[in-house]
């Protein structure tokens, strides 16, 4: 498995910190010198390293304390965080095109796994996601490249475009993509040609075809063995057609790892999928945070940061909870809640997780509006911070300047003033509800992005 070695001396190292109760900034420094030489040996480019480790070193220094955590901890919660950033923070998800079919072009160097990532990644859209992809067959140059493209279609029993080795790659992939559409495939696969070394030729070749179909995606397929020269062809991949994500492939080989985690650093493209082996299941969404949750071990503390991000959290929530008893609200807490919802997907779907909730009157009937939500949130992001603090302060040469600043109009800031008026209101007959009945009087409280 990739990143062993890696993994070995950063959990190493973390292990020597973990349980302290007091962390020097003697201790930071030689945390820091470790992890550095680990990184290095581990082939990752040396720019990468030095930003690493400066930002690791600043903020374990300079943290913010969490309660159940110890000092030791909260280091290794940082390096976890930067560790988890270098490779690209969240899951990437593959671009869908909104009028099908979505076009994915592999593009890499020869050998790299552009064929076989063709293939499963044609697997994994049919199986993981219900779609129905088409394999085309650009690669002219090399002899068996048609055919070994032929024989994993057959395998998945998915359809494979060609042309033989006479016809000219852009013609192949214009018209690949015109039978996908007439035969109603959703996803085509474009599987083009490697070249031992970046060459102009290619990459204008490739740069027509991107020029002729419009990909969606355009995927650089890199061989996670390849090491520190990985970068510099990722460089210049991007630099010549602007590639929109990276596969790793052979990360089930024995690589140092440290190629690949520089990739998203230089590029700032996402890593999407991991090739974790040669046969056609083996490919991985790539996420970062479970790569690096890997490479340092520790699951015990991890988990342990993890709830106490939750109790965070829930800290906050108290806090707002009060807030809303004494009805003394903001804009500010306004904004925070809206975050919240909007980062638990769309509201229809929350209010359906509620159990009961369908049953209930007033609830069924209430219809949200998606689009207001954008809205509200460009409006109350339009105020100055102490706007947001004390919504007296408005007067009409403020609302015209909101109104401006969100593209809004001042009839809509207007009523947003309103509505938030009268959900605080709504707060403070509540809370002297306390105890009394509740449920009584209207139909429960409307919120700005309500209809
Ligand atoms: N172990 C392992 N082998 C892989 C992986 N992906 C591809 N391979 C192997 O790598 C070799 C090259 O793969 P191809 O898919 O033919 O590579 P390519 O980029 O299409 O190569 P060219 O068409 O010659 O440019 C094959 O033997 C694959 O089986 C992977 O994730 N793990
Ligand atoms: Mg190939």
């Amino acid at each position: 498995m990739a990143f062993e070695g890696l993994a070995e001396r950063l959990q190493e190292t973390m292990s020597k910190i973990k349980g302290k109760g007091k962390v020097s900034e003697a201790d930071v420094k030689t945390m820091a010198r470790e992890v550095r030489l680990a990184l290095l040996e581990a082939d990752v480019n040396f720019k990468v390293v030095k930003q690493f480790v400066n930002r690791v070193k600043e903020r374990a220094v300079g943290q913010e304390v969490m309660k159940s955590l110890t000092p030791g901890q909260q280091v290794i919660k940082v390096v976890n965080e930067e560790l988890t950033d270098l490779m690209g923070r969240e899951e990437s998800k593959l671009e869908q095109a909104e009028k099908p079919p979505t076009v994915i072009m592999m593009v890499g160097l020869q050998g790299s796994g552009k064929t076989t990532t063709a293939a499963k990644l044609a697997n994994y859209l049919r199986k993981e996601k219900n779609r129905n992809p088409m394999l085309v067959a650009a690669d002219v140059y090399r002899p068996a490249a048609i055919d070994q493209l032929n024989t994993l279609g057959k395998q998945l029993n998915m359809p494979v475009y060609s042309q033989g080795t006479e016809a000219n790659p852009v013609d192949i992939v214009r018209e690949g993509v015109e039978q996908a559409k007439a035969e109603n495939h959703d996803y085509v696969l474009l599987d083009t040609a490697g070249r031992l070394h970046v060459d102009e030729t290619l990459m204008e070749e490739l740069q027509g075809m991107k020029d002729a179909v419009q990909p969606d995606e355009v995927l650089l397929v890199v061989d996670a063995m390849t090491g520190q020269d990985a970068v510099n062809v990722a460089e210049h991949f991007n630099e010549q057609l602007s590639i929109s994500g990276v596969v790793l492939t052979k990360l089930d080989g024995d690589t140092r790892g440290g190629a690949a985690l520089s990739i998203r650093a230089v590029t700032e493209k996402p890593i999407k999928f991991a090739g974790m082996g040669e046969k056609i299941d083996q490919l991985e969404t790539f996420h970062p945070e479970r790569m690096a949750s890997r490479i340092l071990g520790m699951g015990d503390v991890l988990s342990l940061i993890e709830k106490a991000q939750t109790n965070v959290d829930e800290e906050r929530a108290k806090e707002l909870e009060k807030k809303m008893r004494n009805a003394d609200i903001s804009f500010d807490d306004f904004l925070e809640q809206l975050e919240q919802v909007k980062s638990m997907g769309p509201l229809e779907d929350i209010l359906g997780m509620i159990p009961g909730a369908g049953k209930m009157k007033g609830l069924k009937n209430m219809q949200v509006d998606e689009s207001q939500i954008g809205r509200v949130e460009a409006i109350v992001r339009s105020m100055t911070k102490a706007e947001k603090q004390d919504p007296k302060l408005m007067n009409a040469s403020r609302k015209r300047r909101i109104a401006k600043g969100s593209g809004t109009t001042v009839q809509d800031v207007n009523k947003l003033l309103k509505q938030f008026e009268d959900m605080k209101k709504m707060m403070k007959q509540m809370s002297s509800m306390n105890g009394k009945k509740k449920g009584k009087g209207k139909g429960g409280m409307q919120l700005p992005f309500m209809r």
